[in-house]
C-alpha cells in the first residue's frame, strides 16, 4: 500500500453538481443506480479522464447522456473506474451490485441484526457506487430507496422525505431529498423494522424542527436522555454560536454494530446503540454523560463540519478538533465543568501523551497517510480540540466568537483548510498566529521545564521556563512553540494569589504568559512574601510541566490554588511522588513505607470537603495504573500495580471511619436521575465504598454486597459488581456475577459491561476467562462492541495483558489476525497497546514484537499493515 502526501493536493478535475441514487435492496444483491450531474472544472483540459473511485462493485451498466459506454471506452480497476473522453458536461448514469450481508468491515452498505445502514465516512461511498470520493466534491442528493414491506418497512435517507409508495411483489419505496450539496461521506441510509420516538425543538427563528429517534422496538424506552440532550445540544449552539438547524427533520438511528460512536451523516446520524440508548437500569452515569456528550458532538457537526466541510482529509481535525472543543464546553456547561475538565484532560494525558510518545505519533494535521481510517486518533480528536481551546483563551471568546461567525459565513458550503480557520481567528483578533500554526504540523508532546526563585531582597520572582519536543517518527528537529500558560502566585502567607505584576504591568492575581522561545525568563515584581507558583492552569497547553514542587508545596496547593483543576493536579502530584518511592521499594525489594502526608492530605479533603462532590470524588481518586506508566521511564508493571495497590490500602486503614461516614452520608434512596448533584454524589459514596472493599472491611463488604443487591440503579449495581468481582472474594463475585449474567443475558449492551467487569481483574486467572468468554454465546467478533468490551477491556488490563508468559500478547494477535480478515478498522485500532513495546523491560519487549511480527507475516488489511509496519520500524 502507497501513503498518500498533503503536498499532492489537487483540486479536483470533475464536480458533481447534482446526485440521484436508486438502491433496490437485497442482503446479497443490491442494486445502485446513480445519475450523476458532472461538470469538467474550467481551469482542466478537455483531455483529462474522468476518476472515479469504486470498491467491491460489480459493474452492470455505464451510460453518457443516455448512451451505453462500449468495454472500451472505460477501465474498472480494483480502485475504480476510468473513463478516458467526457464531454465538458454530462450526465452519468451507471447500474452496480454489492452485498451487504457479506459486508463485515462495516464500511458501506451493511446489514446489522437483519437491518440495512450505511458507513460512509471516511472512504466507504466508494463500496456503494462509482463517485469521486473525496470532501472536496460537494453535491445535491436524491435518494429513492426500495425495499421489503414486511422486513423494511422505514426506509430513510438524508433531507426531506418527498414521496413513498407501493410497488409490487411486496415491495415499497421512499424518496428523500438533500437541499444541501453535501460531500458524499455525509451519505446515510437506513432500512428495516424500525420504531421512532418523536419531539419537536422550535428554532430561535421560530422554524419547527420535528426530531425522530428510531431504535429496535425493545429500545423505546432507552431513548428519553439523547432526545433531552439533544434539544439542549439545539439551544446550546444558538445560544453559545448563534447556529441554528437548517432541515425540518432531524433524525437519529441506534445501530447495533458501529465501527466507532456515531456519524454526523446530515439529518441522518446514525449512531452505535451504546453511543445513543441509556436507561437508569442498564447505563450508568458515565454512559449517560458519554450520550449527551456524542449526541451533541455529532449534532454540532451540522455546521462544524457539515455546512463548513474539509477539504482533504488531512484537515481532519478542522472539524474534529473544533467539533470535541464545542461538545467539551457544552458538557462543561451542562455538568460539573470543573470535573468535565479534570476528566478530559486526564484521559488526555494518559492515552494522547502515550499516542505522541510512540511510533503511531503523528501531527494534528498530518502530512501523509496510508489509510485514512487509522487516523480517527485521539491526536486529530483530543489534541486538536486542546488547539482550539488554547486558540480560544489566546484570542478570547468575544473575538473567537466572531472569527467563528466568520468562518461560517465566509466558508458556508465550502470545503476548506485548517488556515482557513485559524485566519478567521487572526482577522477578528488581531493577532499574529503564525508560529501558533506549528501546533498542528509538529508532533510530539512539548515539556517544559520551570525554574523559579523568589528574591527576597527585591520582593521579586523568577519564572525561568525552557521547552523542548521530543523527537517524532519523520520529525527529529523541532521548533520552539507559542505556549499560553495560564498562572498564578500563591502567597505562602497570606495562602491567597498574589497581584502579578511582569515588566511594570499590573496584570491581576490570575495571568497568562506566553512561551515563544526555547527559553525565556519572567521576573515577577512586588512579590511582597514568597510564593508557591501554580502553572498550567485549568491545562492551558498540552505540554507536560517539570516543576520540582516539595510535598509541602503540593499540599499547600492542595488547599489553596484558587484553580480548581490544579488543586487537583496538585494532589495527583503528591501521590505520584509517594508512588515513585514505593514503585523504586517495590523493585528493590524493600519494605513499602506509606508517606504520612498523603495520608493528612487525603484526611483533610474528606474533613474539609469542597462544596463540589463530584470535584471531591476525582481529588481523592489516585492516578490509574496506565497513567503512573506514563510517567515513568521504564514500566514496571507489577511493580505500579503494587505500588498503587499499598497506596490504596494504607489509605484505606488509615481513613478507614471517614470513608465509612463519607459513604453513609452520601447513601440514596431517591429515583434515579442523570443530574450533576446526584452523579457527584454518586460518585463520592462510590470511591469511599471502593476504598472500604480493598481491605475486605467487613462492614464494606455488606454494604457493597446490599447495594449490589438493592438493585437501585446501574451506576451503583455495576460499582458493587466491580468492587466485588476484582476482590478476592469469589464466594461473594460469583453468585453476583451469575444472577447479573442471568438476569441481563437479553440485553446486548448490559451483557458488555458483564464481559469488561470480569476480563479487568487483578488476578491471574482472567486470560483462561477472556478464552472461555469468547466462546460465551453473547459475544461475537463481528460486532465492535463486544470486540471492545471483551478483548480491549482484556488488553487494558495491565497486570493481566502483559503477563511474563506473553500469553495476554498471544492472545490480542490471535484476535488482530482474525479480525483483520473481518474488519481491518477495528483489528489496526486493537493493535494499539502492543505497538508500545519500546516503554517496557526486555523480555516484555521481545514478546510483544514477536506478536507483531507474528501479524505482520499474515496477508493484510493496509489499516492493519500501516500500524504494524509504523510499530516495527
Ligand atoms: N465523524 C465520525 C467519524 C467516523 C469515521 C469512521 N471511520 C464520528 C465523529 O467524529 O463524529
Ligand atoms: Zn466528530
Amino acid at each position: 500500500p502507497q501513503p498518500v502526501y498533503l503536498s499532492d493536493y489537487q483540486p479536483p478535475a470533475y464536480r458533481v453538481t447534482h446526485t440521484e441514487l436508486t438502491f433496490d435492496l437485497d442482503p446479497a444483491a443490491t442494486r445502485v443506480k446513480a445519475r450523476l450531474q458532472i461538470e469538467r472544472q474550467a481551469s482542466v483540459d478537455a483531455t483529462t479522464p474522468l476518476q472515479l473511485d469504486g470498491e467491491q462493485l460489480t459493474l452492470h451498466a455505464l451510460l453518457i447522456d443516455g448512451a451505453p459506454l462500449a468495454n472500451s471506452d472505460y477501465q474498472v480497476t480494483e480502485q475504480g473506474l476510468r473513463i478516458d473522453q467526457v464531454p465538458a458536461s454530462f450526465t452519468l448514469e451507471s447500474d452496480v451490485e454489492l452485498s451487504p450481508q457479506d459486508n463485515t468491515a462495516l464500511e458501506g452498505l451493511y446489514q446489522s441484526n437483519g437491518m440495512y445502514c450505511t458507513q460512509c465516512e471516511a472512504e466507504g461511498f466508494r463500496r456503494i457506487t462509482f463517485y469521486p470520493d473525496r470532501p472536496d466534491v460537494m453535491s445535491t442528493f436524491k435518494v429513492t430507496v426500495i425495499g421489503d414491506r414486511q422486513r423494511e418497512p422505514i426506509l430513510l435517507a438524508n433531507g426531506n422525505p418527498v414521496e413513498q409508495g407501493e410497488l409490487p411483489n411486496g415491495r415499497h419505496f421512499a424518496t428523500w431529498e438533500d437541499p444541501h450539496p453535501k460531500p458524499c461521506y455525509l451519505f446515510a441510509l437506513v432500512a428495516g423494522d424500525l420504531h421512532k420516538v418523536e419531539d419537536h425543538f422550535t428554532t430561535q427563528s421560530g422554524r419547527k424542527v420535528t426530531l425522530q429517534i428510531w431504535v429496535e422496538e425493545e429500545n423505546l424506552q432507552k431513548t428519553d436522555h439523547a432526545m433531552g440532550s439533544l434539544k439542549r445540544a439545539m439551544a446550546w449552539d444558538e445560544q453559545a454560536y448563534g447556529r441554528e438547524y437548517d432541515l425540518d427533520l432531524f433524525m437519529i438511528v441506534a445501530v447495533n454494530d458501529f465501527n466507532m460512536g456515531a456519524m454526523e451523516n446530515k439529518g441522518l446520524n446514525i449512531f452505535n446503540s451504546a453511543a445513543v440508548l441509556a436507561h437508569p437500569d442498564t447505563a450508568t452515569d458515565n454512559a449517560f454523560q458519554t450520550v449527551e456528550g456524542i449526541v451533541a458532538h455529532e449534532y454540532f457537526h451540522n455546521w462544524s463540519g457539515n455546512r463548513v466541510t474539509c477539504r482533504d482529509w488531512f484537515q481532519l481535525s478542522l472539524k474534529e478538533g473544533f467539533t470535541v472543543f464545542r461538545d467539551q464546553c457544552f458538557s462543561a456547561e451542562t455538568n460539573s465543568a470543573p470535573v468535565k475538565r479534570i476528566q478530559d484532560v486526564s484521559f488526555f494525558r494518559t492515552a494522547q501523551f502515550a499516542e505522541d510518545a510512540g511510533p503511531t505519533a503523528h501531527p494534528v494535521r498530518p502530512d501523509h497517510y496510508i489509510e485514512i481510517t487509522n487516523f480517527y486518533t485521539l491526536t486529530i480528536y483530543e489534541k486538536g480540540a486542546e488547539i482550539v481551546r488554547m486558540l480560544c483563551n489566546l484570542v478570547g471568546w468575544e473575538a473567537f466568537r466572531q472569527g467563528s461567525d466568520q468562518y461560517f459565513q465566509r466558508f458556508d458550503g465550502q470545503a476548506v483548510t485548517i488556515e482557513d480557520f485559524v485566519d478567521c481567528m487572526a482577522e477578528a483578533s488581531g493577532l499574529d498566529l503564525s508560529q501558533f500554526m506549528r501546533w498542528y504540523s509538529q508532533a510530539g508532546t512539548p515539556e517544559i521545564d520551570v525554574h523559579g526563585e523568589y528574591d527576597y531582597a527585591h520582593g521579586e520572582y523568577h519564572l525561568t521556563l525552557r521547552q523542548r519536543t521530543p523527537a517524532t517518527p519523520d520529525q527529529v528537529d523541532k521548533e520552539p512553540l507559542h505556549i499560553p500558560i495560564a498562572m498564578g502566585l500563591v502567597g505562602t502567607k497570606s495562602g491567597q494569589d498574589l497581584t502579578l505584576t511582569l515588566d511594570g504591568e499590573k496584570l491581576g492575581r490570575q495571568a497568562v504568559i506566553h512561551l515563544r522561545d526555547d527559553e525565556q525568563t519572567f521576573v515577577f515584581t512586588d512579590v511582597a512574601e514568597a510564593p508557591v507558583p501554580s502553572l498550567l492552569r485549568n491545562f492551558s497547553a498540552p505540554v507536560k510541566l517539570h516543576f520540582p514542587y516539595s510535598r509541602e508545596d503540593l499540599a499547600f496547593l492542595l488547599t489553596h490554588d484558587s484553580d480548581g483543576f490544579n488543586r487537583w493536579d496538585a494532589g495527583q502530584r503528591l501521590a505520584m511522588l509517594a508512588l515513585d518511592d514505593l514503585i523504586a521499594a517495590h523493585r528493590n525489594g524493600v519494605e513499602k513505607v506509606m508517606d504520612s502526608r498523603v495520608v493528612e492530605a487525603f484526611r483533610s479533603l474528606l474533613a474539609n470537603a469542597p462544596a463540589d462532590k463530584a470535584v471531591l470524588a476525582e481529588m481523592l481518586t489516585l492516578p490509574s495504573e496506565a497513567y503512573i506508566a506514563e510517567q515513568q521511564p521504564i514500566v514496571d508493571v507489577d511493580a505500579i500495580h503494587a505500588a498503587r495497590e499499598f497506596i490504596r490500602q494504607s489509605l484505606a486503614m488509615a481513613l478507614r471511619d471517614e470513608f465509612m461516614a463519607t459513604f453513609e452520608a452520601n447513601r440514596s434512596d431517591d429515583a434515579y436521575a442523570p443530574i450533576p448533584e446526584q452523579i457527584a454524589q454518586r460518585s463520592l459514596k462510590n470511591v469511599a465504598l471502593a476504598y472500604l472493599v480493598s481491605i475486605e472491611d467487613e462492614q464494606g463488604l455488606a454494604l457493597c454486597e446490599a447495594q449490589f443487591a438493592a438493585d437501585h440503579n446501574m451506576t451503583d449495581v455495576r460499582h458493587a459488581l466491580t468492587l466485588l468481582v476484582h476482590s478476592d472474594r469469589d464466594d461473594l463475585a460469583s453468585p453476583a456475577l451469575k444472577s447479573f449474567g442471568e438476569k441481563w443475558a437479553h440485553d446486548p449492551l448490559v451483557m458488555d459491561q458483564w464481559f469488561s467487569v470480569q476480563v479487568s481483574r487483578p488476578q491471574a486467572d482472567v486470560i483462561d476467562r477472556v478464552k472461555y468468554l469468547m466462546a460465551h454465546p453473547a459475544f461475537s467478533l463481528k460486532n465492535p462492541n463486544r470486540v471492545r468490551a471483551l478483548i480491549g477491556a482484556f488488553a487494558q488490563n495491565r497486570v493481566n495483558f502483559h503477563r511474563l508468559d506473553g500469553q495476554g500478547y498471544a492472545l490480542l494477535a490471535d484476535v488482530v489476525i482474525e479480525l483483520n480478515r473481518l474488519n481491518p478498522e477495528i483489528a489496526a485500532r486493537l493493535i494499539t497497546p502492543l505497538t508500545r513495546w519500546q516503554r517496557f523491560d526486555e523480555t516484555r519487549q521481545e514478546l510483544m514484537r514477536s506478536q507483531l511480527e507474528r501479524i505482520q507475516r499474515e496477508p493484510l488489511s493496509s489499516n492493519v499493515y500501516e500500524v504494524v509496519e509504523k510499530a516495527l520500524a
